[in-house]
C-alpha cells in the first residue's frame, strides 16, 4: 500500500458519527423560471444566448425547473436518506440589479425551500454565489471592480436577514477560481472576457468579497452563522520530477490555490504569485486593510475536487497541450502561464474526459488538513458525468458513477483515518442539470432528468447512495 493508496486501511468502513451526506447543485443549473417573479439576467442568461458560447445554445430559461418542482426534489432528497443540501441562491432572483432592497417574492421562493428542507430533516447549505453575477452589476464592471464586492456584501446582508434565521451553514461563494479565470481568463464561462489582468484583479475582489459577505453574515446571525467557501483546490501533479516540472507546478499552485488560500486563511497573498505576475501587475489594486477584511474566521472550508491536473514547463520545439480540463480558449486561464502544459492524466475518462484518480482527493485532503490542522474540511462537490441511458425498464443503470463515487469515498474515508478532519460529503450532483458552456450535454446527476417531460428517474447510483447516507457506511459498489 502505498502513500496515497486510497484504500482505508482499516476494516471498518464506517464514517465518523455526524458525517453530513448530502448533494449539490446550483440556482442557474436547475431553477429555470429565469423571468419569473422579478428576476432580472444574470451573465449566465446573456452569456447562453451569446452564439458559439454554449452548446447547441442551450439555457438555464427553464433547466430542470427547479423552482416550481422543489417540494416533490426535496421530497426525493428525504426518501434517499440525505442529511444535507448544498443549494445557491440567485442574486437577480433576489436583488435584480444587485442595488437596493430585495425583491420579496425572490426570497420567498427560498424561505419556501429552507422550510420544505427542515420539515424533510435536511440540513440546508446556503451558497450565496455560484456564477451567476446580475447582468447590471457586470455592465458597471463587473468582479475586476471593487465595487462588486461591496455589492456582494450588502447582497450577502439582505439573504442573512431573511434565511439567518432557518440557515445556520453558509457558503459565500462556490469555485472563485473559475468565476476569475473561466471567466474573466480563458473566457470559456460566463462574462466570457479574456484579459489576464482583469482575470486577477476578479481573484482578489472575490477574495474581498468572501470577507464581506462573511462579515454581513455574522451580523445578520448576530455571530452564529457557520461560515465556508467552496473552491475547486487543483491537485497539481508534475508530469516529471524535473526541476523545470516541479517549477511549472508550483506557479500552478500559487495561482491556482494559493491566490485564495493565501489570503483567506494566512491572511497574504503568496510573495512568489507576485513575483510570477509581475510582468502583468503590480497587484495595486490590493489596498490596506483588504487582506484582513478577507481573512475571516471559517467553520470549515469547501473541498471540490473530480480529477488532478498534470502540467510540465513547455521545453522548446514540444507542442504545447492546452487540454487542462476547462474547455478550449485560444485564451490562457492561467495568468502568466503561457509556458507551462497541461497533459492529460492517466486512468479512465469521465464524459467531461476528466481522469478519474480518487487519490487526488486523498492527497488534496492530507495536504489541506496537515497545512492548516484545525480547520475542517467539507467535500463539497465530487461527482462524474457518464453517457447514462434509461433502459427498456425505464431504470437508469450507472454503474460507472457508483464506482466513481465509491473510489472517492474510500479516498475519503482514508484520510479521515490518516489525520484529516473531513466532516461531511456533497455528491454533485443531486440531479441531471445545465452543465455550463456544455449544456445539457453532460449528465451528473444521481437522478435522471427527461429534458422533455422533465421527469425525474433515481439512477441506480442514488439508490447505491442513498445506502452509504443511510448507514454511515462505504457500500460495496457492486451491490446497488
Ligand atoms: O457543474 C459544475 C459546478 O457548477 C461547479 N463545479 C464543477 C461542476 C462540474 O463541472
Amino acid at each position: 500500500m502505498t502513500a496515497t493508496d486510497p484504500r482505508p486501511r482499516t476494516s471498518t468502513r464506517r464514517f465518523p458519527a455526524g458525517f453530513l451526506w448530502g448533494t449539490a447543485t446550483a440556482a442557474y443549473q436547475i431553477e429555470g423560471a429565469a423571468a419569473e417573479d422579478g428576476r432580472t439576467p444574470s451573465i449566465w442568461d446573456t452569456f447562453s444566448r451569446t452564439p458559439g458560447k454554449v452548446f447547441e445554445g442551450h439555457t438555464g430559461d427553464v433547466a430542470v425547473d427547479h423552482y416550481h418542482r422543489f417540494r416533490d426534489d426535496v421530497r426525493m432528497m428525504a426518501d434517499l436518506g440525505l442529511s444535507a443540501y448544498r443549494f445557491s441562491v440567485a442574486w437577480p432572483r433576489v436583488q435584480p440589479t444587485g442595488r437596493g432592497p430585495a425583491v420579496q417574492k425572490g426570497l420567498d421562493f427560498y424561505r419556501r425551500l429552507v422550510d420544505e428542507l427542515l420539515g424533510a430533516g435536511i440540513e440546508p447549505v446556503v451558497t450565496l454565489y455560484h456564477w451567476d453575477l446580475p447582468q447590471d452589476l457586470e455592465a458597471a464592471g463587473g468582479w475586476p471592480e471593487r465595487a462588486t464586492a461591496e455589492r456582494f456584501g450588502a447582497y450577502a446582508a439582505l439573504v442573512g436577514e431573511a434565511l439567518g434565521d432557518r440557515v445556520t451553514r453558509w457558503t459565500t461563494l462556490n469555485e472563485p477560481w473559475c468565476t476569475a479565470f473561466l471567466g474573466y481568463g480563458s473566457g470559456v464561462h460566463a462574462p466570457g472576457r479574456t484579459d489576464a489582468v482583469a482575470a486577477l484583479r476578479a481573484a482578489h475582489h472575490l477574495n474581498l468579497a468572501h470577507g464581506l459577505a462573511a462579515q454581513a453574515l455574522q451580523a445578520a446571525l448576530l455571530g452564529r452563522a457557520r461560515l465556508s467557501i467552496s473552491l475547486n483546490l487543483h491537485e497539481i501533479r508534475p508530469l516529471t520530477a524535473s526541476a523545470e516540472d516541479r517549477e511549472a507546478a508550483r506557479r500552478i499552485d500559487a495561482v491556482g490555490n494559493r491566490v485564495f488560500l493565501g489570503p483567506l486563511l494566512d491572511g497574504a497573498y503568496p510573495e512568489d504569485l507576485f513575483a510570477d505576475t509581475a510582468s502583468l501587475t503590480d497587484w495595486g489594486f490590493v489596498r490596506d486593510g483588504d487582506t484582513a477584511t478577507i481573512r475571516q474566521p471559517l467553520d470549515s472550508l469547501g473541498i471540490n475536487y473530480y480529477t488532478p491536473t498534470v502540467v510540465s514547463a513547455v521545453t522548446e520545439g514540444a507542442e504545447k497541450p492546452q487540454d487542462d480540463g476547462h474547455g478550449a480558449s485560444d485564451h490562457s486561464p492561467w495568468p502568466g502561464g503561457d509556458d507551462i502544459a497541461f497533459h492529460r492524466a492517466p486512468g479512465e475518462r469521465t464524459a467531461m474526459d476528466w481522469a478519474v484518480d480518487p487519490s487526488g482527493l486523498y492527497d488534496l485532503l492530507t495536504r489541506v488538513s496537515a497545512r492548516y490542522p484545525d480547520l475542517p474540511l467539507l467535500v463539497t462537490e465530487n461527482g462524474a458525468a457518464f453517457e447514462d441511458e434509461v433502459g427498456a425498464d425505464g431504470t437508469v443503470h450507472d454503474p460507472d458513477r457508483i464506482a466513481y463515487v465509491h473510489g472517492h469515498l474510500a479516498a475519503v474515508h482514508r484520510a479521515i483515518a490518516d489525520g484529516a478532519d473531513v466532516r461531511g460529503y456533497f455528491l454533485w450532483s443531486l440531479m441531471d442539470n445545465f452543465e455550463w458552456a456544455y449544456g445539457y450535454a453532460k449528465r451528473f446527476g444521481a437522478i435522471h432528468v427527461d429534458y422533455e417531460s422533465l421527469a425525474r428517474t433515481p439512477k441506480s447510483s442514488a439508490h447505491w447512495y442513498a445506502r452509504v447516507a443511510r448507514s454511515n457506511e462505504l457500500a460495496d459498489p457492486t451491490e446497488e
